[in-house]
């Protein structure tokens, strides 16, 4: 059993970067940390985004604490978490290391047997965590602890799950240990996540959803919501939450009463949220004019595909079309900008689904100007129900947890998506970023005239576009020429040095 050095009541935390320049506090450590907070132990955050030579303030903070957290999901954070992981154990082979989150839960063997790793906790974690940090602290066996997995004698032991616990049994996230200073220098607002609901009633076939939290949507009443929220902006002079439910409209009278609540008391804040197309397609324009008010200026929605064909493979017989254009228009009328994500490259979409893709989100965003549309390249995650299919069709899949660092839509190839094909989707999707605006969350630095030059270039991409015709692609070249005048110069992005192997390369 790996010992920490003393029986410090400090505990550090690490939080890979995950190449965005949206970065802000890590939700995952700020839930963990509140128990621990409360049974007294110090809390050290390090997220790899802000934080200049992070793998020295890592290797300095655990020289006297108890062990390290580290929060990641599946994809390019491996990469860091690695490196960091590795560093400690060079120190003190014997430093407890244990990592949560996505990845950790739907793959806890596989993560478990790196030999940089002590312990997963698959699942939730604010119990699992507390009750692992009380063992190391007393150095007894963690074989009674539900949700965990640990190695003894060289030998991986997974404890039996732990029960699923409802989001309003869990204490509030520690937000204070967050820098939101430092996260506002980097991503040029000042903003957070919030969970007001947990898990999704829907089990779309590329989703990891289901494996995590059983498919049990349960969500916090509406008077929490407005209470914490208000708070928390105000505390914090945050001017956007982005709440990262997986579908916050499935009731839709707890949303009513979160919007008349938050207009009542009065809130200053803007915030966004993710729901299904049908789910959306409920609300009126009257409820939609009332989340307005309440400072709602996004919804996020899974389209996922123009083609009736794949939306059915992908198991999403939930929603139309019809559904799809009804919530845009009302968006639109409410004020509230619908963002809706699309997926290439699905097993079974040929150019002919893809066309059809092409054409419906052109289509949407001629007739509604103010829709957007974030695009995607298939990427099969374990735990998902098509990763058996993709197995089948040939994925490789990773043996180690080094290799899953790869997996990641920006540049995953796929035995059906590869060479000149999966370059021209690319270029595609690039095309498509040119013809249409979309707003980030993060500020947008371009100068006036840089936004007018890439205005002037949407028109000859959106003929590209029409004409699936993307040879001598000059307008990305300027694109890219104008991109450069506003770059912001924070940590240098992931992708930078992602190429180590050869997948990754054959990629870009
Ligand atoms: C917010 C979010 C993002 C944000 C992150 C912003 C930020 N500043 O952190 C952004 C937009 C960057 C993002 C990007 C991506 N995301 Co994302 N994202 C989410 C989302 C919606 C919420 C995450 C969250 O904070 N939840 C709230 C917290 C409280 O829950 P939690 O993180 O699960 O933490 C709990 C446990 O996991 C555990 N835990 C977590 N960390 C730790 C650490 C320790 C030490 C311990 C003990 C326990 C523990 O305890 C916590 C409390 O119970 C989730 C969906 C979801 N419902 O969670 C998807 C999700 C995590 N994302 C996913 C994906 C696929 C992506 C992208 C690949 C998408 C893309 N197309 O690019 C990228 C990958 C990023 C990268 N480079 O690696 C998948 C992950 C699948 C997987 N196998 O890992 C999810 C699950 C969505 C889904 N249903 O498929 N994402
Ligand atoms: S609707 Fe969204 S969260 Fe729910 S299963 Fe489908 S992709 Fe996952």
């Amino acid at each position: 059993m790996p010992k920490s050095t003393n029986l410090s009541k400090k505990i550090v935390f690490f939080f890979p970067s995950f190449a965005s320049t949206e970065a802000t506090a890590p939700l995952g450590i700020l839930a963990v940390a509140t128990p621990l907070i409360r049974a007294g132990y110090k809390i050290v955050l390090i997220d790899s985004t802000i934080t200049p030579n992070y793998k020295k303030r890592v290797l300095d903070e655990v020289r006297d604490a108890l062990c390290l957290g580290i929060s990641l999901v599946t994809g390019p954070m491996i990469r860091e978490t690695v490196e960091i992981a590795n560093a400690v154990k060079e120190w003190n082979p014997q430093f407890p290391i244990i990592l949560g989150g996505w990845h950790p839960s739907l793959l806890p063997d596989q993560t478990l047997q790196a030999s940089c790793v002590d312990y997963v906790v698959r699942g939730q974690g604010e119990d699992a965590l507390l009750e692992l940090v009380q063992h190391l602290q007393a150095n007894s066996a963690p074989d009674l602890i539900p949700g965990i997995g640990f190695k003894r004698g060289g030998k991986l032991h997974m404890t039996p799950e732990r029960p699923l616990k409802p989001l309003a049994d869990m204490p509030p996230k520690a937000y204070q240990i967050a820098d939101f200073d430092a996260y506002e220098r980097g991503c040029g607002k000042r903003w957070a996540m919030y969970t007001s609901s947990l898990a999704c009633p829907f089990n779309c076939a590329y989703c990891t959803n289901a494996g995590v939290y059983g498919r049990k949507w349960n969500a916090l009443p509406p008077e929490q919501f407005v209470e914490e929220t208000v708070d928390l902006t105000r505390r914090y002079r945050l001017e956007m939450l982005w709440v990262v439910d997986d579908n916050f409209m499935v009731d839709l009278d707890r949303a009513r009463g979160i919007a008349e609540g938050l207009v009542r008391a009065g809130s200053q804040f803007k915030w966004s949220i993710q729901a299904t197309t049908n789910m959306v397609a409920r609300l009126s324009r009257e409820d939609l004019k009332l989340l307005h008010r309440a400072g709602l200026h996004q919804i996020c929605q899974g389209v996922d595909s123009g083609s009736t064909t794949v939306l059915q493979l992908m198991g999403k017989t939930f929603q139309d079309f019809d559904q799809i254009y009804e919530s845009a228009a009302r968006c639109l009328s409410a004020n509230i900008r619908p963002s809706f994500n699309i997926i290439f490259a699905f097993p079974g979409e040929g150019a002919k689904e893809r066309r059809e893709t092409i054409n419906f989100m052109m289509d949407v965003c001629r007739r509604f100007p103010g829709a957007e549309f974030w695009t995607n390249i298939f990427t099969p995650y374990p735990g998902s129900p098509i990763m058996a299919r993709a197995i089948e069709l040939g994925i490789e899949v990773p043996k180690t947890l080094e290799g899953w660092a790869d997996f990641f839509p920006r540049y995953t190839t796929l035995p059906w998506l590869q060479g000149k094909e999966h370059k021209r989707l690319q270029t595609t999707r690039d095309y498509l970023r040119v013809a249409f605006d979309r707003i980030p969350i993060a500020a947008d630095r371009r100068d006036h005239i840089t936004r007018i030059a890439q205005k002037a270039l949407s028109l000859p991409a959106r003929w590209r576009l029409d004409h699936d015709f993307y040879r001598f692609p000059a307008e990305l070249w300027l694109k890219n020429k104008l991109n450069e005048r506003s770059k912001i110069k924070l940590k240098p992005a992931i992708d930078a040095k992602r190429l180590a192997s050869t997948r990754a390369e054959a990629a870009c």
